[in-house]
């Protein structure tokens, strides 16, 4: 079962679930609000169930725009959950390697603010280069989707876009690396209800088209990743509460080679297995 956000052929926005791969079903018009009232069901899965046996309009997947599938959901993400991610970030910067090499290790993972849900890129609209960064790179990610009460409801891709030459110039910089225009995208839309065991088979997929060629892809798994998601989930919610949910990005598995960098006209295309795909385009900023 998946939840989305959509504009109707009319032009307004609603939530929609589709069971069948083809067809989205309007849950708004059963009054549907928001996804945090979603996924804060007890059983998300079987509420809308119950809903999408209900005469409510029906509309083709692909005659409709897919938003980012988040109301009102604060995004996060995790970093250095991969050893990947690790070596790769002690490469870039001798200055913080240590920190990164330590963060691994350490029982409490690395957390940061990601983005607003509001500025959050959907399918299709362009993420960001940032015009002062000479290296920048998408970060190919599971993100969970957690309710009010700290519980993974469900799953999304997500785009930890990344300056790289920002971020090793100096820790400090995180911030800036990390939190620019068009630098976090999700979609297409939620996936209800997996368990851990089951997510962690899925396989991730980057694939950066260049003129109609591919320029780099990479593959790695869910199950690379080093931390459970409820302890990663968990220490989100440590000390702070999240009345409409969250969204938390997983880390990422799948680092280009150093000479490799992002240019305005690449596609950026994500697949996780049990999910689908989201892709969007690249422009600077
Ligand atoms: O500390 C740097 C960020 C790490 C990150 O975003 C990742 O591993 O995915
Ligand atoms: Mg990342």
């Amino acid at each position: 079962m998946k939840l989305c956000k959509f504009v109707n052929r009319e032009g307004s926005v609603r939530l929609g679930c589709i069971t069948d791969g083809t067809s989205i079903i309007d849950v708004s018009a059963a009054g549907v609000e928001s996804i945090a009232s979603v996924l804060d069901q007890t059983d998300c899965i079987a509420y809308l169930r119950t809903l999408s046996g209900r005469p409510l309009p029906r509309v083709e997947a692909s005659t409709v725009r897919l938003l980012a599938p988040v109301d009102h959901q604060e995004i996060w993400a995790a970093g250095v959950t991969y050893l990947r991610s690790k070596k790769a970030r002690m490469e870039e910067s001798e200055f913080s390697a240590t920190a990164y090499d330590r963060v691994y290790e350490a029982e409490r993972p690395e957390l940061f603010f990601k983005c607003l849900p509001e500025k959050a890129a959907g399918p299709g609209e362009p993420v960001g280069i940032r015009a002062d960064s000479k290296w920048s790179v998408p970060e190919p990610e599971l993100a969970l989707v957690i309710n009010s009460r700290g519980k993974v409801a469900g799953y999304t891709i997500g785009n930890d876009m990344s300056s790289r030459d920002i971020e090793g110039e100096n820790l400090l910089y995180l911030p800036q690396a990390k939190i620019y225009e068009g630098s976090c995208a999700l979609g297409p839309w939620i996936q209800l209800g997996a368990p851990e065991p089951e997510a962690r088979r899925w396989a991730i997929a980057l694939q950066i088209r260049r003129n109609a060629e591919v320029a780099f892809k990479g593959e790695t798994s869910v199950g690379q990743i080093k931390r459970r998601f409820d302890e990663l989930a968990g220490f989100l919610f440590r000390s702070q509460s999240f009345r409409r949910g969250a969204v938390l990005l997983t880390g990422t598995g799948i680092v280009p080679p150093d000479g490799f960098t992002l240019a305005e006209g690449d596609e950026v295309q994500i697949e996780i297995s049990g999910i689908g795909a989201l892709r969007n385009p690249v422009k600077t900023v």
